[in-house]
């Protein structure tokens, strides 16, 4: 399987609720498998403009769908979820995409991977450490920790918002985890 980071975004119409039905649709993606979900993080709007702050998270997956396919399954995501792809850097409902496919570099029309703009960006830089232990080797040389340390922050803030929905307590409790 291939080790996948995809970065989620969203400024428009509940950008939580969007992330989190983002997260639920990735769960179910086909031959993958959900690893690890940062925290979400708020942070100002890169782009031109007035736009609201987005919330920002980053996913790790491990996948046997081919990069291009996975490109696919993220871009259906987007569109179920009211995506349109009209202003350039505009504001929007979703935003998946895919950092990292293994270690691989792919320069296509359609995808270029490592994404070319990671590095300047603190809300992808800072939630893709979080779920890391360790700093990680990117394809062309860099790591991950040398790219924080270069990268300007711009009003990011951790928030305490839960992707996933925890169960109630009553229903935990039935499974004999704690009292
Ligand atoms: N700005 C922030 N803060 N977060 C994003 O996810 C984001 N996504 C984008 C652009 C428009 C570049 N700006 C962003 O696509």
């Amino acid at each position: 399987m291939t080790t996948a980071y995809i970065a989620l975004g969203s400024n428009l119409r509940e950008p939580l609720e969007q992330l989190r039905r983002a997260v639920t649709a990735l769960e179910t993606l086909p031959l993958s498998k959900l690893e690890r979900l940062s925290s979400v993080y708020r942070s100002s709007a890169v782009g031109p403009g007035e736009q609201p702050d987005y919330l920002n998270a980053v996913a790790r997956l491990a996948t046997d769908l081919p990069a291009l396919d996975l490109l696919d399954a993220l871009q259906d995501i987007e569109g179920e979820q009211g995506r349109e792809r009209d202003v350039h850097w505009g504001a929007r409902t979703l935003d998946l995409d895919l950092l990292l496919y293994g270690q691989e570099q792919i320069d296509s029309d359609r995808l270029n991977v490592p994404h070319p703009r990671m590095g300047e960006r603190d809300f992808v830089l800072y939630p893709l450490r979080e779920i890391n232990d360790t700093t990680l080797q990117l394809p062309g040389g860099a790591d991950l920790d040398t790219l924080l340390s270069q990268c300007p922050t711009n009003n990011l803030v951790r928030t305490q918002c839960q992707l996933k929905q925890r169960a109630p307590r009553e229903t935990r409790s039935e499974h004999g985890a704690r009292p």
